[in-house]
C-alpha cells in the first residue's frame, strides 16, 4: 500500500506523453528507489523485474523468473503497483507505457476477461472460443446495472439510454483488423438492442436473423478469417417513442465480386455456394441440376471446399429458416437458388480455340445447357453472347468473334454481375420486410461493421478499397476522440498539454485528391483505351511520389503506408476491376431471359446507365458511398469498439505481444487513454451548471452571474483546483467529481421534499 501511495502521489505530476514518460526523470526515480520495472530484453520481449544496481546508463535487473540481466536504462519502463493489476479501464493505470497496457490486457485475457475500457473506447480481445458472458441473464444484469464491468452490452446500453434521453441518433462503430471480431461484436450489440427493444411485431427476431442471410451470401473463408466479411454493413435500428424497435434498414458497401470467379489458394468463395451444394434437398437439387461443390470450377480451383468445424448442410437448413423469417417467399428463394446454380454452371463453360488468332467458340456441353436452362434463355443465345461481340459497321451490326481471354472475361463478368445483383436484391427484400411504418429521426442506433484492414501476400484492388475504407473510419475515430476533444479545450481556454497523435489525413489525400489522387488517376487511366496496369503504376509513381504515404515499387507494384501498416499492392487487374465492364451484349441477353430476376437486374443496370450517362467506376462509386456514410455517422453520437486480434492462428488462449502491440499502436488507443485520463470528461455550460447546483450555495449575497455562481459552488464543495477548470463558456470536471455534486443535490432535494410533505401534512 505504501508503494501504491508513493506511486499515486508521484503520478499526479506525470507528463501526458508516454514518450516523455519512458525516459529520464521518472525512470530515474524508479531506479533510485529500486521499484518494479518492465524491462525490454534483447529479444524484444518484456519481463518485469526489480532493479538491483546501476552504473552509468546500465542497470542490472532481477527478473521475476530469477534471472539477472544487464540492460540499458532506456529499456526500462515503470511498472504499475500490484493493486492495479488487470484494471477495468486503462485510464486507471498510474503508468501508461506500452508494456503496462499490454500486460494489463493479457492479464485479463488469461482470465477470459476479454473486454476492457480505454477511456470511452471499449477494447474487445477476440477469445476464439465461447465464453459464458452472453445471453438473457447477462443482458438483464447490464440493463439493471447489476453488472458494470466493460462489455458490448454496456456500450449498447449507453447508446440506448443516450438515444432515449437526448433524442439524438446514436452509432456503434466497430473497427479492427481482419479476424479481430467485429462481426461477432456487432451481433452481440444487436442481440442486446433486440432484447431491450423487443416489441409486439417480433421484428427484433427478424433483425437478428438477417445476419444469417447476409453472412451466407457476403462472407467467405480467407486466409485471415474463416468467416470474413467481404462487404461493409451499416444496420440502422429504429425505435418508437416508447423505446421499442419499430423498423430497421440495412446498407451495404462494395461486395468483393472477384471472389465469385477467382480464389486464392486455401480460400473459399461465398459460403452460400457450399451450403447450397451440401444442404439442398434432393428434389431441389434435381430441379436445379445441382452437383457437388467439387464439380464446379469456381469452387474447386483453390483446393479448399470445407471449413474446419463448420457443417455446411446444417448451415443451409438454418439459412432456409432465416429466409422464411425474413419473409422471402418460397418462390423467390427458389429463384435465388437458380441464380446461384446458374453462376456455378457458367463457371464450367469452356471454350475451344478455332483459328490461329486465338478466336474461340463455346463448347456445347452440359455446363452450357444447364446454365441456359437456369437463366431461361436459349443455349444458342448464351453461346453467342459469350463468344462474340456485336459491333456497329456502318449501318449494320456485325458479330465479331472473341479471343479466349476476352471470352473468359465476358463469362466471368456475367457471373459476377449476376451474383452481385442477387446480393443487392436480397438486401432489398430484407429491407422491405424490416420496414415497419414511418420512422422519426432522433431515435435510431446504427451499427457499423465493415471489412477490416487487410494485408495479404498479394494485395489487389479489393484490398485497396477495403483499406481505404478503414482509413476513413480511422479518421472518424481520430476526429471524435482525439481532435474534437482537444479542440474543445483549446477554444475554451482550458489549460491543456496537447497530446500528439498520428493523423492519417495525408493517406486520405493520397486516395481522394483531385485530379492527382489514386481514385482519380485510376479513373483517368481506366478511360484511356491504350492504358495498361503497368502504365497506371507508372502514372502513380510519377504523380504521387511526393506523398509520404506512397512508395513506388518495382514493376507494376506500389506501397501505401496505412495507419495500420504498410501494404504492397500489385496493380495487376486494377483497370479492369475499376471499370467492371459488362458488355452490352450481355445486358441484352439478360433482358431477354425468361428469368424475372435476371430481367430485373438488367433493367436496373440500364437505369443506372441512364442516370449517370455513363457507367461510374467502382473506385469513384465506393468513394461516394464512403463520403455518404461518414456524413451519416457525423450526425450521430458515436460509441467506439476496437476489436483486437490476439494471434494470427485463430486459436484460443494465445496472446502474441507483438501483434497486440502493433494493433494498439496504430489505432490510437494509447492516445485516447492519455487524453481521457488527463482530460475532463464532464462539461457543462456555466449557465447550466449554475442553474443545476446554484441553489446549494450557503452564501447567496455574492454576484449572481453564472460564472461566479459556478465558482462559488465548486469552492464550497472543496473540489480541488486540479479537479476542474473554468473555460470561457463551460465548467470542465475530472472523472468522478460530478458525482459528489449530484449526491449533495439529491440529498438536499429529498430534504426539501420531506419538509414540503411535512408541512402539507401539518396544514391538513
Ligand atoms: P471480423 O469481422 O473482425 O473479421 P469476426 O467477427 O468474423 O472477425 O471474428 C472472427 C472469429 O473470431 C469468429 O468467427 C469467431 O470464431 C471468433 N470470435 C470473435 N469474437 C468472438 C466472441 N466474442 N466470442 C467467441 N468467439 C469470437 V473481417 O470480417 O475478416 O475484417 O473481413
Ligand atoms: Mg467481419
Amino acid at each position: 500500500l505504501d508503494q501504491a501511495a508513493t506511486v499515486t502521489a508521484f503520478s499526479a505530476a506525470l507528463p501526458s506523453r508516454v514518450q516523455d514518460l519512458d525516459c529520464d526523470d521518472n525512470i530515474g526515480y524508479f531506479i533510485k528507489k529500486k521499484l518494479r520495472v518492465w524491462c525490454r530484453l534483447p529479444s524484444g520481449q518484456w519481463e518485469s523485474g526489480i532493479i538491483q544496481s546501476t552504473s552509468g546508463d546500465c542497470a542490472s535487473v532481477l527478473l521475476s523468473n530469477g534471472n539477472v540481466v544487464k540492460v540499458s536504462t532506456v529499456e526500462l519502463f515503470p511498472a504499475n503497483p500490484d493493486i492495479l493489476e488487470g484494471v477495468d479501464d486503462l485510464i486507471q493505470l498510474s503508468y501508461l507505457n506500452e508494456p503496462s497496457v499490454l500486460y494489463n490486457l493479457q492479464c485479463r485475457y488469461s482470465k477470459d476477461i476479454i473486454y476492457s475500457k480505454a477511456g470511452p473506447v471499449l477494447i474487445a480481445v477476440n477469445p476464439f472460443k465461447d465464453i459464458q458472458i452472453y445471453g438473457d441473464e447477462f443482458i438483464a444484469a447490464y440493463r439493471q446495472k447489476l453488472l458494470d464491468t466493460p462489455h458490448v452490452y454496456a456500450i449498447a446500453d449507453a447508446a440506448y439510454n443516450e438515444m432515449m434521453r437526448d433524442e439524438v441518433n446514436q452509432s456503434i462503430i466497430i473497427s479492427g483488423e481482419s479476424g479481430a471480431g467485429k462481426t461477432e461484436t456487432a451481433k452481440i450489440a444487436m442481440q442486446y438492442l433486440a432484447a431491450l427493444g423487443g416489441g409486439s411485431f417480433g421484428i427484433e427476431h427478424e433483425i437478428l436473423q438477417t445476419n444469417y442471410i447476409l453472412e451466407a451470401f457476403g462472407n467467405a473463408k480467407t486466409s485471415r478469417n474463416d468467416n470474413s466479411s467481404r462487404f461493409g454493413k451499416l444496420i440502422e435500428i429504429h425505435f418508437s417513442t416508447l423505446g421499442k424497435i419499430c423498423g430497421a434498414k440495412i446498407q451495404t458497401f462494395l461486395l468483393e465480386k472477384s471472389r465469385v470467379v477467382q480464389l486464392a489458394n486455401g480460400e473459399r468463395s461465398y459460403h452460400i455456394f457450399y451450403q447450397l451444394c451440401a444442404g439442398a434437398p434432393t428434389d431441389l437439387k434435381e430441379r436445379l441440376n445441382l452437383r457437388m461443390a467439387s464439380e464446379y470450377k469456381y469452387l474447386n480451383q483453390s483446393g479448399c471446399l470445407v471449413v474446419d468445424g463448420t457443417d455446411d448442410t446444417q448451415k443451409f437448413s438454418k439459412l432456409m429458416k432465416a429466409l422464411d423469417i425474413a419473409r422471402i417467399s418460397k418462390e423467390d428463394q427458389e429463384h435465388a437458388f437458380s441464380m446461384l446454380t446458374a453462376v456455378l454452371w457458367l463457371g464450367n463453360i469452356s471454350f475451344q480455340v478455332i483459328d490461329n488468332e486465338n478466336h474461340v467458340e463455346v463448347l456445347a456441353d452440359e455446363a452450357l445447357t444447364n446454365a441456359a436452362r437456369l437463366m431461361r434463355c436459349k443455349s444458342d443465345e448464351l453461346m453467342l453472347a459469350l463468344s462474340t461481340h456485336k459491333i456497329q459497321a456502318g449501318k449494320d451490326k456485325i458479330a465479331k468473334r472473341l479471343t479466349l481471354q476476352q471470352a473468359i472475361d465476358t463469362r466471368d463478368a456475367l457471373a459476377k454481375f449476376i451474383y452481385a445483383s442477387l446480393f443487392d436484391w436480397l438486401v432489398e427484400q430484407i429491407n422491405n420486410s424490416l420496414e415497419v411504418g414511418k420512422h422519426r429521426t432522433g431515435r435510431s442506433i446504427s451499427i457499423l461493421d465493415i471489412y477490416g484492414f487487410e494485408s495479404f501476400q498479394k494485395n489487389s484492388f479489393e484490398q485497396m478499397c477495403i483499406n481505404y475504407a478503414n482509413e476513413r473510419l480511422q479518421q472518424h475515430f481520430n476526429r471524435h476522440l482525439l481532435k474534437l476533444e482537444q479542440e474543445d479545450y483549446e477554444v475554451d481556454g482550458v489549460d491543456w498539454t496537447k497530446v500528439d497523435f498520428e493523423d492519417n489525413q495525408e493517406c486520405l489525400n493520397l486516395f481522394e485528391k483531385k485530379p492527382l489522387g489514386l481514385v482519380s488517376l485510376l479513373d483517368e487511366e481506366s478511360n484511356f483505351p491504350k492504358a495498361s496496369d503497368l502504365t497506371f503504376a507508372n502514372k502513380l509513381k510519377q504523380h504521387l511520389s511526393s506523398n509520404p504515404c506512397f512508395k513506388g515499387e518495382r514493376g507494376s507494384a506500389f506501397s501505401i503506408r496505412h495507419y495500420a501498416g504498410e501494404v504492397l499492392y500489385d496493380t495487376d487487374g486494377f483497370l479492369e476491376k475499376n471499370r467492371d465492364p459488362l458488355h452490352c451484349d450481355s445486358i441484352q441477353l439478360l433482358s431477354s431471359c425468361g428469368s424475372e430476376l435476371l430481367q430485373q437486374f438488367a433493367s436496373k443496370m440500364l437505369k443506372q446507365f441512364q442516370m449517370d450517362f455513363h457507367k461510374r467506376s467502382v473506385g469513384t462509386k465506393f468513394k461516394g458511398q464512403l463520403f455518404k456514410l461518414m456524413h451519416q455517422l457525423e450526425s450521430t453520437t458515436p460509441h467506439f469498439i476496437r476489436c483486437i486480434k490476439p494471434n494470427s492462428k485463430q486459436l484460443p488462449g494465445m496472446y502474441e505481444m507483438d501483434l497486440v502491440l502493433h494493433q494498439l499502436r496504430c489505432c490510437g488507443v494509447l492516445e485516447v487513454v492519455r487524453i481521457s485520463r488527463s482530460g475532463y470528461p464532464t462539461r457543462m455550460r456555466h449557465q447550466e451548471f449554475a442553474e443545476r447546483y446554484g441553489f446549494l450555495r450557503l452564501e447567496t449575497n455574492v454576484s449572481q452571474d453564472p460564472l461566479s455562481i459556478s465558482i462559488a459552488v465548486l469552492q464550497q464543495f472543496n473540489i480541488l483546483p486540479e479537479m476542474y477548470q473554468i473555460g470561457y463558456t463551460k465548467v470542465y470536471l475530472r472523472t468522478g467529481q460530478i458525482g459528489t455534486l449530484e449526491e449533495r443535490r439529491k440529498q438536499i432535494l429529498q430534504g426539501v421534499l420531506c419538509v414540503q410533505k411535512y408541512f402539507r401534512g401539518y396544514q391538513a
